[in-house]
């Protein structure tokens, strides 16, 4: 039988570069080689589209202590479109070669050009299926403000938060202090669209807040204040979805840290190993965890998220659930919170990336 051809796309201009990159690796290995034959399309940091063999891409991960990111010189890929989608080509000269018609696009790339609804926007063009959030929820989730509103909108309990655009940091500054000061403290500042726990400070007082917001503007000219929580555990639920039924979520797992630098929401990867743990499944009354998880599931459904979402919780001191945001291209390495959570449901790695492919197949193309 024929395999499905899944074009994996990867790196990219963010600063996530090496993490896209060692989770193409781990995708590219775990991957059901008998059903689907990867297409390896690199983006360098640069931004140039070129063609990585799978037999390279598999060797992606930490190689004494270096991270993979993807070669300049390889040869030139395009995305060209054919009768009834798209297909990978390699250029040489001005000549296109090897055509490649692919039946599936999974493209694995952080922040804005790539998580922020763009290449979805290319994909749906083209009339190409993909893994994963459509448009409209990719842009919105990687917003933070964005998310935030339509999570109000929907009637979610969303914490109190405050956006900074640029010009209203530039023509009335005071106005915003004025806004920010309707919050308590601990506040989070965070770039609006960063995508990663890079810019992100914990203010305590006053005097740190302007430094904080510029240290976020420097990442992304938006920035959102949030209130903290204070005694609060931080739980995540894996949401996969399901087009004729309702989402699947998973039993939540909780991130604990230990240590007085460790803030609530700061990726695990950033802190040492010994300052977080990652509880899977979260030690919880099982009434909490259904009540964290039909709140996941409504959020998912709410935004409008199609195939998967990780959806990060908060249960404050009062035992009541709080939603912090949902992350439409959650770390995706074999060891990253999605797959481990569902790995404690009995749905292994191999078979979670070949039911995401399964969903992304299934989805309609157009409006739906
Ligand atoms: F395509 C999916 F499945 F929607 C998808 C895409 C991207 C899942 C997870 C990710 N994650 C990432 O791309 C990253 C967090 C590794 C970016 Cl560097």
């Amino acid at each position: 039988p024929q395999r499905t051809r899944v074009a994996l796309v990867f790196g990219g201009v963010s600063p996530e570069h090496p993490v896209s990159c060692l989770t193409a690796g781990s995708v590219a290995r775990a991957i059901d080689a008998e059903r689907y034959q990867v297409i390896g399309v690199g983006i360098t940091t640069d931004g140039a589209w070129v063609r990585i063999p799978t037999d390279e891409l598999i060797g992606f991960e930490v190689k004494d202590g270096h991270l993979p990111q993807v070669a300049e010189d390889r040869p030139a890929a395009l995305l060209v479109p054919v009768d009834g989608g798209a297909a990978i080509a390699t250029r040489v000269e001005d000549r296109l070669t090897d055509l490649e018609p692919f039946d599936v696009a999974f493209a694995l790339l952080h922040g804005p050009y790539g998580e922020d609804g763009t290449i979805q926007g290319l994909f749906e063009m083209l009339g190409v299926r993909y893994v994963g959030a459509g448009v409209a929820a990719s842009a919105i989730g990687m917003d933070k403000d964005l998310m935030k509103r339509s999570m109000a909108a929907a009637g979610l309990p969303v914490g109190p938060w405050v956006a900074i655009t640029p010009s209203e940091w530039t023509h009335d500054q005071a106005g915003c202090l004025a806004r920010i000061a309707e919050l308590s403290y601990p506040l989070f500042v965070k770039p609006a669209r960063g995508g990663s726990s890079l810019g992100i400070s914990q203010v305590d007082a006053i005097e740190q807040l302007i430094p904080a917001i510029e240290a976020a503007r420097a990442l992304d000219p938006k920035v959102v204040i949030e209130q903290g929580f204070t005694g609060v555990r931080e739980i995540e639920c894996a949401v996969l979805g399901d087009p004729d039924r309702q989402p699947k979520v998973s039993q939540p797992g909780e991130i604990v840290m230990h240590g007085a630098s460790a803030f609530y929401d700061f990726d695990a990867k950033y802190l040492p190993e010994d300052q977080v743990r990652l509880d899977v499944p979260a030690k919880l009354d099982p009434a909490v965890a259904d009540q964290l998880r039909d709140l996941a599931r409504r959020t998912f459904v709410a935004m409008d998220v199609e195939g998967l979402a990780r959806v990060d919780l908060f249960l404050d001191a009062d035992g009541k659930a709080w939603v912090n945001e949902l992350n439409t291209m959650p770390g995706f390495t074999r060891t990253s919170m999605f797959p481990m959570m569902w790995a404690e449901a009995g749905l292994s790695y191999s078979e979670l990336i070949g039911t995401l492919l399964e969903l992304a197949l299934r989805r309609p193309l157009g409006l739906r």
